[in-house]
C-alpha cells in the first residue's frame, strides 16, 4: 500500500457554530477557531475538518447552502476564512472543507430560478416530476414536495428546504467543479464530501418495496462516473485529500469509491455502526471491523470515528457517562486510534464531553429531530413519549457548545448560546483537562503522538482474537518486526482475559493503559491496554 501524508494523519472536526463565539451573537465563529488553533495543535491533530460555513439560511445548520462562494455572517467574512486558512497552515496543519453538493438550499438563486417556471434555463438544475413516488427522505415522510406555481413535485433527500441538484445535468456538474476550484485555488487541502454517494438517482424513480429502507437514495448507477469525472476535472490537479460520507455502503462498494487505482476518493466514512447499532454490541462491532478490514485492506483506505455532529457522543451512547465517563472515553479513544484506518476526533470528545438531556423539544434545534417529532405526534402518539423516544439519538446531543472552562456558558460565548451549554461544563472543560495530567485530553494526545512515532498504528496488519467474547476486544497490529496487542474491556463488569498461552507469555511492555495499574489479566470496567509483543 502506498504511504501518503493523509494516511498518517489525525483529523480534528470543528463544528464551528459550537466551538467559540468571539462576537457575542451566541454562535461560534471562524475567529473563534483561529483563537483555538494552538489548542488543536497541542492535541497533535494534523488536519482540521470545518463543517459548512457558506452562505445559508441555516435550516440544517449550514447543510442548506444558498451561496457556495461566501461565508455566512454568523461565521464571519471571507477575510476571516482566509486568515483561518493561513493560520492553520502556519502551524503545519491542513484544512479540509465540507463539500455539500447533493442538494442546495431552496433559497439558492439556482433553485429560485428553477422553480420560477417550467421553461426557465435552470429548471433542470433540480429534479422535477409530475408525480411523486413512495420514497421517504431522511427528514420527511416523502422525498417529493409539490410546487403550486408550476404544478410539479421537486425531489429532496433531506428537508423540504434542501432540494437535490440534478447531477445528470452536465451544466450542474460544471457549476460544482468550478466552485470546487474556487476553494481549492485559495489553498484548502481537500474536502469531506457530504452524502456523496447520493448524487446519482435511480432511473425513473420506481416505487420502493419498503419505503422505510431509504438505501434506494444511494449507490445508484452513474455515481462512479460522476466521481471519476470530478476527480479527472478537478481533484487530480491539486495535492488534496478527500473523504466521502457514504451511507449504505459495503466494503465491496467501498473499494469502488476509494480504491487506490479508482481515481475517485481517498477514504470514506461508513455508518454500519453509528446508523444501525442503537446500543453497543461487541460481537457485531468486531464482525463489522473484520469485514471492512478483509474487504478494503491493501485496496482502499478506511476511516475510524465514533463521534461526529450527527451522532450522540460515544461516551453517552455506547460507554458510561457517569461513574466510568473518563475510563470509557479513554477506552473508545484507544479503539478508534488503534484500529486500522484514519482516526477522527470530533470537538469535545478529547475531553470526554457527554450527550445532553433537555426538558423540552423547544430546547432542541435540529430539524431532523423536530420533523420526526412532528411526524410522530401527528400520528396521534403521546408527545412526551415521542420526545423521550427520540432523545437517545438526537443530533443535538453532540452539538452543545464546546466546554472551555467553568465560567458562564463554559467560556463559549458572552451572549445567549444558540444551543444551551451542557450543565456538566463546570466539571468537564478544557481548562480542567489541561490542568490534569491524567485527563482524557492527555490520553488522546499520547495516542496521537504514538501514531506519529510508530508506523505499526498506521500501516500495521489487523488480526483479532477472542472474537466470540461479548465484552473483550483483542487484536494484534503488526508491521515488520513490530507487533502490538490491544486488549479492551468494553463493558461495565470486571472481566478475566483468558488469553492463549502463546499470547499471555509474550506480553511485553504496556505502551498504553487507562488504569494506573495493569497487572493481572483481570480487566476493570472499560479498561484499555496496548502491549508491545
Ligand atoms: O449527514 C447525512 C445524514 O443524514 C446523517 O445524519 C446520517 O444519519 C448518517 O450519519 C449518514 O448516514 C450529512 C450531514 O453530516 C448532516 O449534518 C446533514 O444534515 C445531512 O448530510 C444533509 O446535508
Amino acid at each position: 500500500m502506498k504511504k501518503t501524508w493523509w494516511k498518517e494523519a489525525v483529523v480534528y472536526q470543528v463544528y464551528w457554530r459550537s466551538f467559540l463565539d468571539t462576537d457575542g451573537d451566541g454562535y461560534g465563529d471562524l475567529e473563534g477557531v483561529i483563537r483555538k488553533l494552538d489548542y488543536i495543535k497541542e492535541l497533535g491533530a494534523d488536519v482540521v475538518w470545518l463543517n459548512p460555513c457558506y452562505g445559508s439560511p441555516d435550516v440544517d445548520n449550514g447543510y442548506d447552502i444558498s451561496d457556495y462562494r461566501s461565508v455566512m455572517p454568523k461565521a464571519g467574512t471571507m477575510d476571516t476564512f482566509e486568515r483561518l486558512l493561513k493560520e492553520v497552515h502556519a502551524r503545519g496543519m491542513k484544512l479540509i472543507m465540507d463539500l455539500v453538493v447533493n442538494h442546495t438550499s431552496d433559497k439558492h438563486p439556482w433553485f429560485i430560478e428553477s422553480r420560477s417556471s417550467k421553461d426557465n434555463p435552470k429548471r433542470d438544475y433540480y429534479i422535477w416530476r409530475k408525480e411523486a413516488n413512495n420514497w421517504r427522505s431522511y427528514f420527511t415522510p416523502s422525498t417529493w414536495e409539490y410546487d403550486e406555481a408550476t404544478e410539479e413535485y421537486y425531489f429532496h433527500s433531506f428537508a423540504v428546504e434542501q432540494p437535490d441538484l440534478n447531477w445528470a445535468n452536465p451544466q450542474v456538474r460544471e457549476e460544482i467543479y468550478d466552485m470546487m476550484r474556487f476553494w481549492l485555488d485559495k489553498g484548502i487541502d481537500g474536502f469531506r464530501m457530504d452524502v456523496i454517494n447520493l448524487l446519482a438517482k435511480q432511473e425513473g424513480f420506481p416505487d420502493a418495496e419498503n419505503p422505510d429502507d431509504i438505501s434506494y437514495l444511494g449507490n445508484n448507477p452513474g455515481i462512479h462516473e460522476y466521481l471519476h469525472e470530478m476527480h479527472d476535472r478537478v481533484l487530480k490537479h491539486y495535492d488534496v485529500f478527500t473523504v466521502g460520507e457514504i451511507p449504505f455502503v459495503t466494503p465491496e462498494d467501498g473499494v469502488l469509491y476509494v480504491g487506490e487505482d479508482r481515481g475517485e476518493l481517498n477514504t470514506l466514512f461508513h455508518f454500519e455502526v453509528l446508523d444501525y447499532m442503537a446500543h453497543w454490541d461487541m460481537k457485531k462491532f468486531k464482525e463489522i471491523q473484520k469485514r471492512w478490514y478483509d474487504g478494503m485492506w491493501g485496496k482502499g483506505w478506511n476511516s475510524q470515528f465514533m463521534n461526529n455532529h450527527d451522532h450522540t457522543r460515544v461516551v453517552t451512547r455506547f460507554g458510561n457517562d457517569r461513574e466510568y465517563r473518563v475510563e470509557s472515553a479513554k477506552c473508545f479513544a484507544t479503539l478508534t486510534h488503534t484500529l486500522p484506518g484514519m482516526p477522527y476526533v470530533y470537538q469535545g470528545e478529547e475531553i470526554g464531553m457527554t450527550g445532553v438531556r433537555y426538558p423540552s423539544i423547544d430546547d432542541y434545534n435540529d430539524i431532523a429531530l423536530k420533523n420526526k417529532y412532528k411526524e410522530e405526534v401527528a400520528k396521534g402518539r403521546d408527545p412526551q413519549e415521542v420526545f423521550d423516544s427520540l432523545l437517545h439519538l438526537a443530533r443535538d446531543n453532540s452539538r452543545t457548545p464546546m466546554q472551555w472552562d467553568e465560567s458562564a456558558n463554559s467560556g463559549f460565548s458572552e451572549g445567549d448560546p444558540w444551543l444551551k451549554v451542557n450543565p456538566n461544563y463546570s466539571e468537564i472543560n478544557v481548562k480542567q483537562a489541561l490542568a490534569d495530567r491524567d485527563s482524557v485530553f492527555y490520553y488522546y494526545q499520547n495516542l496521537i503522538r504514538l501514531r506519529k512515532e510508530n508506523e505499526v498504528m498506521v500501516y500495521g496488519s489487523y488480526e483479532p482474537i477472542l472474537e466470540d467474547h461479548p465484552q473483550l476486544y483483542a487484536y494484534f497490529r503488526a508491521l515488520g518486526d513490530e507487533k502490538w496487542f490491544v486488549l479492551l474491556n468494553i463493558s461495565e463488569q470486571e472481566v478475566r482475559a483468558e488469553l492463549p498461552e502463546e499470547v499471555a507469555s509474550r506480553l511485553g511492555e504496556t505502551i498504553v493503559r487507562n488504569y494506573h495499574k495493569a497487572d493481572t489479566l483481570v480487566l476493570k470496567p472499560y479498561e484499555a491496554r496496548v502491549y508491545r509483543i
